[in-house]
């Protein structure tokens, strides 16, 4: 990479694709900053300057959650140095559908490199949901990682079992089995959390995600929770996304468990994790076929040779059904928008008008 005046940020994940957008604008390089967290009114930054709070300006807040600034994002502050001017387009982004607004998605990392799709080797390991995480990455074209965590509390029979699955998901994928809580195992994700890399866990509560960030960190960075004892699950210990720089000069960060993954429009995301069923496809007999008992079905033929499985061929599904739903629901929505400000401008009401000028 070509050395510039603002090489002192490549630690902190700075990229020729950020500086590009510098354009002939020069500013210093203290006034480039990260943020590694966002509240409601205010967001903590880091940059060459170290770590410091600054304010969200009112008009940030307005905006499409794709506007907001979000976690991983890079800013340019004005001169006074205190006040956000600009929010750089972003490399990637991984988005989820909101869990309260069907119509919006939800931000949940700028600008990673790599996504470590966090499950333990206990009861919450599910091979139809690591697809979901899986189709998410591939959406935003970021590395997927799958970490196996809790390899102590399992047989060796059992934790070599289920890294195969989920190895068999995706070729190539990388699969690292670990126990949270040691180096030795955890140490083999330090290739993706190298100097200048951000990687973000994400998975269910209590899996060991923020475990995971102590150990790569060598000390207590964050809150871990016990596990509830009627269900094995997490308690969502977490409660608020964090960008953490790794005394190796990596960048990981933690999300709060999801209680369920819903995909944002993924279409691209979902061919690529689910390729092999794409192409069998193409030799269907018919070409809207639904692989569901149709005759001359490439796809069901494959489960029949088990060259597939079943149940992979039925989240395929479920997860297509759940897009179309999706974009019946977004379709219905402009819809109702249209007509609302149809009914505005009939009433003399200006809400919509503004609402657009934004
Ligand atoms: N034995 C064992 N315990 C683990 C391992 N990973 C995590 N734990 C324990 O599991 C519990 C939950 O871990 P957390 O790191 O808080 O889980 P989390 O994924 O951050 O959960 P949320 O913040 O709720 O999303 C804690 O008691 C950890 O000590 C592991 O590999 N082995
Ligand atoms: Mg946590
Ligand atoms: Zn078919």
């Amino acid at each position: 990479m070509t050395i510039t005046a603002y090489s002192p940020l490549n630690d902190f994940g700075w990229a020729p694709f950020f500086e590009a957008q510098l354009g002939e604008e020069r500013p210093p390089l203290a006034a480039l900053v990260r943020v590694c967290s966002v509240h409601s009114m205010v967001m903590n930054v880091i940059g060459t300057d170290g770590k410091r709070q600054i304010a969200i300006p009112g008009n940030w807040l307005s905006g499409t959650p794709e506007e907001r600034p979000t976690v991983g994002d890079w800013l340019v502050l004005d001169d006074s140095g205190e006040w956000p001017a600009r929010l750089l387009a972003r490399r990637t982004l991984v988005t989820r559908r909101a869990p309260s607004d069907i119509t919006s998605v939800q931000l949940v990392a700028a600008n990673l490199d790599t996504l470590f799709i966090v499950s333990s080797l206990n009861e919450d390991f599910n091979l139809s949901r690591l697809e979901r995480y899986l189709a998410i990455a591939f959406q935003s074209d970021v590395t997927p990682v799958v970490v196996l965590t809790k390899s102590d509390l399992v047989t060796t029979e059992r934790a070599e079992e289920c890294a195969a699955q989920a190895r068999a998901l995706t070729p190539g994928m990388n699969v690292v089995v670990v126990n949270s809580l040691t180096i030795e195992t955890v140490s083999a994700l330090f290739p993706w959390v190298e100097r200048g890399r951000t990687a973000t866990l994400v998975g269910s509560s209590g899996v060991g995600k923020s475990t995971l960030v102590n150990t790569l960190s060598g000390e207590e960075r964050t809150l871990t929770g016990a596990i509830r004892d009627s269900d094995s699950k997490g308690r969502h210990t977490t409660s608020s996304r964090t960008l953490y720089t790794l005394p190796n000069g990596g960048l990981i960060m933690d999300v709060p468990g999801f209680r369920e993954l819903r995909l944002p429009p993924c279409d691209k995301g979902l061919s690529a994790a689910f390729s092999e069923i794409v192409a069998l496809a193409e030799h269907c007999g018919f070409a809207d076929c639904q692989h569901d008992g149709e005759p001359d079905c490439a796809v069901l033929d494959a489960v029949e040779e088990g060259a597939i499985t079943q149940r992979r061929v039925d989240n395929y599904r479920k997860l297509r059904r759940e897009q179309a739903a999706q974009d019946d629901e977004r379709q219905q929505a402009k819809i109702y928008a249209r007509q609302r400000r149809a009914a505005d401008r009939i009433s003399g009401r200006p809400g919509s008008k503004r609402r657009r000028k934004r």
